[in-house]
């Protein structure tokens, strides 16, 4: 079932990362397609929502990120046990991804850039504490979101915390939790080789241009006037 598992995305993280997460912890062999803006437009027509990523198993083709994820982790024993634990994984998911509604919305707010101080100071701590007090309430005591083991879960909370910290450097470091558990999650032996292994897309997501009255406008769904956004201690995080 799942040989020959091609993952088509662009060369950013963005919503394809929790998905290469995934396939490196299970241990799919799979082709990391990046495509350009241009390939893109060729085959949106051809995909059903005009939207990636999109995941093809043999000859099943998978759209929709959350239904992929989950789709992996049940056919390989990481969508959890019981009820209860599927219920932590599935408000964990909702919980981050409000999370990252924030993240995606900064970084197309004028003076995103200068404004990164402010922004661990005042603004990530309202999504970090609650984050870290659910976590913290696993009833199985684990360094996990749900059970006594990993689950999609900890993948998605784990590639929301490394953005965060790519974006804001030493944001973590007040949620000595989160901080703990990102640590944890980048010494599993798959994650870990997959991290060092050069094959992690550089850049975060794509965010607005600046022109240059300094207004950010919204350029529409994916086009060549969209730039991307690296980590901030990265050379090419402001002039990209
Ligand atoms: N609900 C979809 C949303 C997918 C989505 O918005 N994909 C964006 C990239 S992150 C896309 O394909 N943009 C290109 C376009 O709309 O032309 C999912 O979770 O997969």
């Amino acid at each position: 079932m799942t040989a020959n598992a091609v993952l088509t995305y662009f060369d950013i993280r963005g919503r394809a990362e929790c998905i290469r997460l995934l396939l490196e912890e299970i241990g799919v062999a799979d082709e990391d397609r990046q495509i350009t803006n241009a390939e893109w437009q060729d085959l949106k027509p051809r995909t059903p929502f005009g939207q990636l990523p999109l995941l093809r198993i043999g000859d099943v083709q998978l759209v929709q990120t959350m239904a992929i994820v989950r789709h992996l982790a049940r056919t390989h024993g990481l969508a959890s046990d019981t009820e209860a634990e599927r219920t932590r994984c599935d408000i964990t998911v909702e919980a981050i991804r409000d999370a990252d509604h924030h993240l995606g919305a900064v970084v197309w707010t004028p003076g995103f850039e200068e404004n990164r101080r402010s922004i661990v100071e005042n603004e990530l701590p309202a999504h970090l504490a609650p984050l870290e007090r659910f976590f913290a309430s696993n009833p199985a005591r684990a360094p996990f979101w749900a059970g006594a083991s990993l689950t999609f879960a900890d993948l998605i909370a784990f590639d929301y915390l490394e953005n965060t910290e790519a974006l804001f450097s030493g944001a973590l470091s007040a949620t000595e939790r989160l901080s703990e558990f990102r640590d944890q999650m980048t010494k599993r032996p798959a994650i870990k080789a997959y991290l060092q292994s050069g094959r992690r897309p550089d850049a975060i997501m794509y965010g607005p241009r600046q022109d240059d009255s300094g207004d950010y406008s919204d350029p529409g769904p994916m086009n060549d006037s969209l730039r991307k956004i690296y980590p901030a201690n990265s050379a090419e995080s402001l002039d990209a």
